[in-house]
């Protein structure tokens, strides 16, 4: 019998990699506490080592279970939760789905650097060097490859996937940098933001009173 889940998050507004937990456990239609603890304040560092041994979030604590990545919560919610159909049932979809997924995990270091997730910020415009621009061109071609494979301009394998769960927070990065040089970019931006649970997701954003002033650049 599955115990209650309790995920523990950083800010809604920063922390990518909460929302990529947080977002798929949703997908999933259960319930589950959330502890969020606001990132670079003594709040967090007096708390985060009860639940995470890295010392970061998102960590999914289910009893005396405790999964501290999300792409292995996210793992755990396709094999806990078959019936959320997590990843694309057909096996080369499922390959491709899996490689951007762990693409984005290990990568795209210099996007994610020059370009901080942050939620609320809006019409902020700055030249991404080489290999910023380099990570971005990959984001489009990984849409490119998606569309070929499923035609569509909704969630990237025809229903939601860990997949677009990964790459929600780079589209919301796209949104606040005006980044989508693309149709195909513009098109999935568009669902992303049409999607109740990223809307649910903002509105907590907005409603957060901490500023983290390296991620506002
Ligand atoms: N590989 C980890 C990365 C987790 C991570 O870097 N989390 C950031 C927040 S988005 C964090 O906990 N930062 C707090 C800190 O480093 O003090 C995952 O996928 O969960």
């Amino acid at each position: 019998m599955p115990q209650p889940m309790t995920l523990v998050i950083g800010n809604y507004n920063y922390s990518s990699w909460s929302l990529r937990a947080w977002i798929t456990l949703r997908k999933t239609g259960a319930g589950f506490e959330v502890i969020r603890l606001p990132m670079d304040t003594s709040e967090f560092h007096e708390r985060i080592g009860e639940y995470s041994p890295t010392r970061r979030v998102p960590v999914l604590i289910e009893g005396d279970l405790v999964i501290w990545d999300s792409l292995a919560i996210s793992e755990f919610l396709a094999e806990r939760f078959p019936m959320a159909r997590l990843w694309p049932e057909d096996v080369a979809q499922r390959a491709v789905a899996r490689s951007i997924a762990a693409e984005m995990h290990s990568g795209l270091t210099a996007m994610r650097e020059e370009f901080p997730m942050n939620c609320r910020a809006r019409d902020r415009h700055f030249e991404p060097s080489q290999r910023a621009g380099e990570d971005l061109a990959r984001v489009e071609q990984w849409l490119q490859t998606c569309r070929q494979l499923v035609p569509g301009s909704g969630p990237l394998f025809g229903h939601y996937t860990i997949t677009d769960g990964m790459l929600i927070p780079v589209l919301l990065r796209f949104n606040t940098y005006c980044l989508a040089k693309t149709r195909l970019t513009q098109e999935y931006l568009d669902w992303v933001l049409r999607d109740a649970d990223v809307m649910e997701w903002m509105e907590h954003a907005a409603k957060e009173i901490e500023v983290i002033e390296h991620d506002e650049r």
